[in-house]
């Protein structure tokens, strides 16, 4: 072991009620909302092909140019309620809001610049709309904040003498303010989600990361702060020198999952995020993103991945620059959450389940009470899946969630070995089976028969 001043601060995962709870949500809404959103992906008539938030970057628009979308930035069709009913739709359990991107303007009236909502032509305090709008609905909400910021003069991507570190230590006294000011104005945030925290100049400073996760921590009791915030006195991010995970979980999956089988991230606490479109966050109007949004099925599957692993998923939204919601995601969001109203018992409060090995055809996930499920989302053509149980259990029932036929689709192949016959099932969507099993009697053996084979 490494003698770290700022590394992690536990070994074990966090066992106290709002890690349990956001434990428990398994399925986010993350919102990316911003001046991007107003010229979503497309400048001086032209599409630009590349996610919308970096927009002022891939065509080098002019700040003060970029800075001019505020006023523009209307909230003419903007209803807290509506996003929050786009949430419930989709079953979230908790929603994560862009406070600050990478361009540095602000969702709420900041008092350490000028570039923000409350300066707009509405002045709405839209945080505060959002937070009583989705807290009414029994919706957690987190703050996302991006640490880089292109517009701070005092900005660093890397410190190269000491005028960088001293403009540099400005900009972290800069941020640390803002941080205190969100945690003072909405003390019912339940979580950070830093962004924008992988650039040397960070890394250099991984006590200012400390900082911020104490301080936050110190003023509201149980917040959690994602693993992207952290680096260590080395300059380790997201897991410290000694191999431990600082923050409360580990947030490295962006726009990717966990390979199924991987179970080892089931070890600890974790949430993938992902786009709708592949690769836009802001809303992007263009055929480049807009041809590429995901089948509903696609985000049930990687809803079903991700809790299988003990991850949650957190769904990404880009409200439009007028404030309404994109139609074809809150179209998406309803039929993933019609999905969910079936068979959510699969998903919240599930993790992964022990000794079941990963089926090619889906994923098992366990609940709290042990009850294992098996989730199909991957169909063989053969249209049949085969149920291997751990060695030792017998199959008793298996119970399709959202039917009320008590007929027991499946066959024994082999100790241990079902089939199940999926029929005309198939065609509402990904099954889900509650199975229920009893130990076997009888001596237990997992050895193969073939001497070929290697234990
Ligand atoms: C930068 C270099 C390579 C790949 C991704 C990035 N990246 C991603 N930079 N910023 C991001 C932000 N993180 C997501 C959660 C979005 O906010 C995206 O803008």
């Amino acid at each position: 072991m490494i003698e770290l001043k700022y590394g992690a601060s536990r070994v074990e995962p966090r066992q106290d009620a709002a890690m349990q709870r956001f434990r428990g949500h398994r399925v986010g809404q993350f919102i990316h909302w911003g001046l991007y959103s107003l010229p979503a992906g497309r400048w001086e008539g032209k599409d630009v092909d590349f996610a919308a938030e970096f927009l002022p970057r891939v065509a080098k628009i002019p700040q003060q140019r970029w800075e001019a979308l505020a006023n523009d930035f209307t909230l003419a069709d903007f209803d807290a309620g509506q996003w929050a009913d786009t949430a419930v739709a989709l079953g979230a359990r908790y929603m994560t809001i862009t406070t600050k991107h990478h361009d540095g303007f602000c969702l709420w009236p900041s008092a350490y610049t000028d570039f923000h909502m409350g300066n707009t032509p509405s002045g709405r305090d839209v945080l505060a709309e959002l937070i009583e709008a989705y807290e009414a609905r029994g919706i957690d909400v987190n703050f996302y904040y991006s640490v880089l910021d292109w517009r701070h003069p005092d900005w660093r991507f890397t410190l190269e003498n000491d005028a960088d570190h001293t403009a540099f230590a400005r900009y972290l006294d800069f941020a640390m303010k803002q941080l205190e000011e969100l945690a003072a104005r909405y003390p019912s945030v339940k979580g950070f989600w830093f962004d924008g925290t992988w650039d040397q100049s960070v890394k250099a400073n991984g006590w200012w990361t400390w900082e911020v996760e104490r301080m936050l921590k110190e003023r509201i009791p149980g917040v959690m702060v994602n693993s992207r915030l952290r680096a260590d006195d080395l300059g380790a991010r997201h897991i410290d020198s000694n191999g431990l995970l600082m923050g409360d979980y580990e947030s490295g999956y962006e726009r990717r999952l966990p390979e199924p089988w991987d179970h080892s991230v089931a070890a600890r606490d974790w949430e993938a995020c992902m786009t709708i479109p592949q690769a836009s966050w802001g809303y992007h109007q263009g055929p480049w993103a807009q041809s590429t949004l995901k089948h509903p099925w696609d985000v049930v599957d990687m809803i079903a991945r991700c809790t299988s692993l003990g991850g949650n998923f957190l769904l990404n939204f880009g409200p439009r620059g007028d404030g309404s919601m994109a139609p074809a995601e809150v179209e998406i969001a309803t039929r993933v959450g019609e999905w969910l109203a079936v068979n959510g018992d699969a998903i919240y409060g599930c993790g992964f389940a022990e000794g079941w090995d990963h089926p090619g055809w889906g994923y098992f996930t366990c609940s709290t009470n042990g009850d294992v499920f098996a989730i199909v989302t991957r169909v063989p053509v053969s249209g049949r899946i085969r149920l291997q149980l751990p060695a030792g259990l017998e199959l008793v029932e298996l119970r399709l969630l959202g039917s009320a036929s008590s007929e027991q689709p499946y066959k024994r192949l082999a100790d241990s070995l079902f089939e199940v016959e999926l029929g005309a099932a198939l065609s509402t969507g990904p099954l889900v089976f509650a199975t229920e099993t009893c130990a076997k009697a009888g001596p237990v053996s997992r050895k193969e028969p073939n001497p070929d084979v290697l234990d």
